[in-house]
């Protein structure tokens, strides 16, 4: 089989198993990874030490897997249409990559099918790592290069047919795949997210201060929360979707097929969050996205978003 025969066979399993988009990049050495470093040392990250660690993988995907050829790169469409507030309750807004199913699993799942289909199909021996999130890969960087999309002034990838509300995920492997063409910037001179950002997060396009980003305030952050963040986060309980509400690529784009929304929903009720129980916690949030934060943390959030609605704007 030569590699472009693989590509297509990897296109046409990627879109059986559910899919969006798959692509393949060449695994080399990243020429952008100074960025990371430059990143790290201006203390962007705030205090996501795992970002530390790691460097030469996240440089290399040759170091994540040795003799790692080619990087395939899939995409999986979790958007779906918000629907209105329930009621006039005091409710936070979650983002909306977190209203189904934690998305971890399910990539993971799907991934390592791929991989499995891949190794039934194609009669040589190579190896696959399959990556999600938490590897050490830097996912917008490959996702750009193997042509999903284009990484946006927001800093995530976009891409012209599905927006910017998909998933990431990998499987680098020994197998030589044909590469696809990096993808092009549709940007142009429009800067509605760097406009839209709350809390000023956006030093400069395509660049990102997270210490600063109500995502991670209110999903990574573990201590309190500074008090300049509070009044820009609005009712941001878990994550934050501005930057891609405000995108013209985010308009008119296909409903996903997986994560169909869950307890507790788009808009949880804040003071009933506020006096849940670790028990409670435990049972409503068992299998959501929205674990990665600790109660506490939820509470915290909670409570500075139910102080903005009192508020009058
Ligand atoms: C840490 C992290 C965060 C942090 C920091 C985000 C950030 N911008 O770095 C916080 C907590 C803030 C965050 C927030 C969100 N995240 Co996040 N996050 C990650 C994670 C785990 C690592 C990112 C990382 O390494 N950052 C370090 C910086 C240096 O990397 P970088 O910005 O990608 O830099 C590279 C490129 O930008 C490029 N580059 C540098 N300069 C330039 C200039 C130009 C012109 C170009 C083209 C490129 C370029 O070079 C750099 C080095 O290679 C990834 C998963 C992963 N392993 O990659 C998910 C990931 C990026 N997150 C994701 C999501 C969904 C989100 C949220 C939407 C969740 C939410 N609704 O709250 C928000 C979006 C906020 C935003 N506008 O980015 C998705 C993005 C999917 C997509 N379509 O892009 C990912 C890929 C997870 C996944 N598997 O799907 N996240
Ligand atoms: S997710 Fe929200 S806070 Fe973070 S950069 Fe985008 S608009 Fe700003
Ligand atoms: S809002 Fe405009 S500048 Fe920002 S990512 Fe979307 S198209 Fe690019």
């Amino acid at each position: 089989m030569t590699p472009s025969e693989k590509t297509s066979l990897l296109r046409r399993l990627a879109a059986e198993i559910g899919f969006d988009r798959a692509r393949v990049a060449s695994a080399t050495k990243l020429d952008r990874d100074g960025y990371l470093r430059g990143w790290l040392d201006r203390g962007f990250h705030g205090k996501m030490e795992y970002l530390e660690r790691y460097y030469e993988q996240r440089a290399d995907p040759r170091v994540l897997l040795d003799g790692a050829k080619s990087v395939i790169v899939v995409a999986l469409n979790y958007h779906q249409s918000p629907p209105p507030k329930p009621d006039d309750q005091p409710r936070g807004q979650v983002a909306m990559y977190a209203w189904g199913d934690d998305y971890h699993k399910l990539m993971k799942r799907r991934l390592f099918l791929l991989a499995d289909r891949l190794h039934e199909a194609i009669d040589q021996p190579f190896e696959t790592k399959c990556c999600v999130d938490t590897a050490p890969i830097l996912e917008r960087e490959w996702a750009a290069r193997a042509g999903v999309g284009w990484i946006g002034k927001n800093t995530l990838v976009l891409n012209q047919g599905l927006g910017s509300y998909f998933f990431l995920g990998e499987i680098v492997s020994t197998l030589e795949f044909a590469a696809d063409q990096e993808a092009t910037d549709h940007c142009g001179s429009c800067t509605r997210c760097l406009e839209a950002c709350p809390t000023e997060a956006f030093p400069a396009p395509y660049q990102m201060d997270a210490s600063r980003c109500i995502s991670y305030l209110t999903i990574e952050h573990r201590d309190p929360i500074p008090p300049e963040f509070h009044q820009p986060m609005g009712d941001w309980l878990f994550g934050c979707d501005i930057c891609q509400q405000v995108c013209p690529f985010n308009r008119d784009v296909p409903e996903a097929e997986a994560f169909a929304t869950r307890p507790p929903g788009p808009f949880p009720v804040l003071y009933e969050l506020e006096n849940f129980s670790q028990e409670q916690y435990r049972t409503t949030l068992t299998n959501s996205a929205m674990k990665r934060a600790k109660l506490p943390m939820l509470q915290r959030n909670a409570a500075i978003a139910r102080s903005n609605l009192k508020k009058p704007h």
